[in-house]
């Protein structure tokens, strides 16, 4: 087994406060995605009062980003929106269904933390489409293709008696979803079994979804956020062909271990390059932006020959 999965890129952070143009005190937990030739970001950032608003920044490397002069996305005032997103908008994921990009991100009020979905064609002009759950669910990443008819995601509800899992739903149109049901849960005395979440937006590959998902462990000093990865059946996607039972990245950078919110590493896209590496990107300390590389034919095999049970 190899102790590095994940190549950390040499120059991380490769985006901080100091690269946004206008005030925010942290840029973290992305969604990312290739678009014309280009890797398109949307990040989150604090503001000043604690609540969080998304800026978009641009690479042609998928290293070196620019930070757009406005952000990209903060809380509506439209009024079937407003209600929820008072508290600020955070963590989007991007998924490409033919020329749409569907954005999850978290909507937060004093009614919880619900999803919303928006849509963009361009990353230019951005249309809020509709609130796709109840509170209290974060972390929902739609499959980047309809799958048997359907569009499907990954959701993670809270619950008071069971430990946060990772959860499937169907959904005929996006606007109406259901058929939930939980896939994987987190594994007793485990580097995730506290909580789990879904992470980045799924990556096809011909031996199943990929999904990077993040995993928390509660020590005397604090929770800490580690990476993992499962491999899902790519016709049925509730179906679990293994879930690594190591995880692929933990807090180990300055950066990841100190900052905004300390050891933590949150992914919320990553991209498979043609010669199969992925780009992960991932937050590190809620405070900056890193990237490193994995084979997805590694990531595949840890799902294959080192699982874990997935319930
Ligand atoms: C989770 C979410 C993430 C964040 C993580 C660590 O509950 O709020 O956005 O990165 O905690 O603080």
């Amino acid at each position: 087994m190899k102790n590095q999965i994940v190549t950390r890129y040499k120059k991380n952070p490769i985006l901080t406060k100091n690269d946004v143009p206008y005030p925010v005190h942290t840029v973290h937990n992305a969604g990312v995605v290739k678009y014309n030739g280009k890797y398109i970001m949307l990040f989150r950032s604090h503001l000043q009062n604690g609540r969080s608003i998304i800026g978009m920044a641009q690479s042609k490397d998928g290293y070196n980003f620019n930070v757009e002069p406005e952000p990209f996305l903060t809380p509506s005032t439209d009024a079937v929106f407003s209600e929820y997103e008072k508290y600020g908008v955070e963590d989007v994921r991007i998924s490409q269904i033919n020329d749409d990009f569907l954005l999850t991100y978290s909507a937060y009020s004093k009614h919880g933390v619900r999803i919303g979905l928006a849509k963009t064609k361009d990353f230019k002009t951005v249309e809020r489409i509709s609130l796709i759950t109840q509170s209290d669910l974060r972390n929902v990443v739609i499959f980047p293709e309809k799958i048997n008819g359907q569009y499907v995601r990954l959701d993670r509800p809270h619950s008071e008696i069971s430990k946060w899992a990772i959860w499937v739903s169907y959904s005929p149109d996006l606007i109406h979803w259901g058929n939930s049901k939980v896939i994987i849960k987190p594994e007793p005395y485990h580097w995730d079994e506290m909580k789990i979440g879904p992470g980045a937006t799924p990556i096809k590959t011909d031996k199943g979804w990929l999904n990077i998902y993040h995993g928390v462990f509660e020590t005397m000093a604090g929770a800490v956020y580690r990476l993992g990865v499962a491999l899902h059946d790519l016709k049925d996607p509730s179906k679990i062909i293994g879930v690594s039972d190591d995880w692929i990245l933990q807090p180990e950078d300055p950066h990841e271990i100190t900052g905004y919110v300390s050891n933590v590493v949150f992914t919320c896209g990553a991209v498979l390059e043609d010669d199969g590496n992925i780009k992960i990107y991932w937050g590190g300390a809620d405070s900056v932006m890193c990237v490193g590389t994995a084979k997805a034919s590694e990531l595949i095999d840890l799902c294959i020959n080192n699982s874990r049970k997935a319930m």
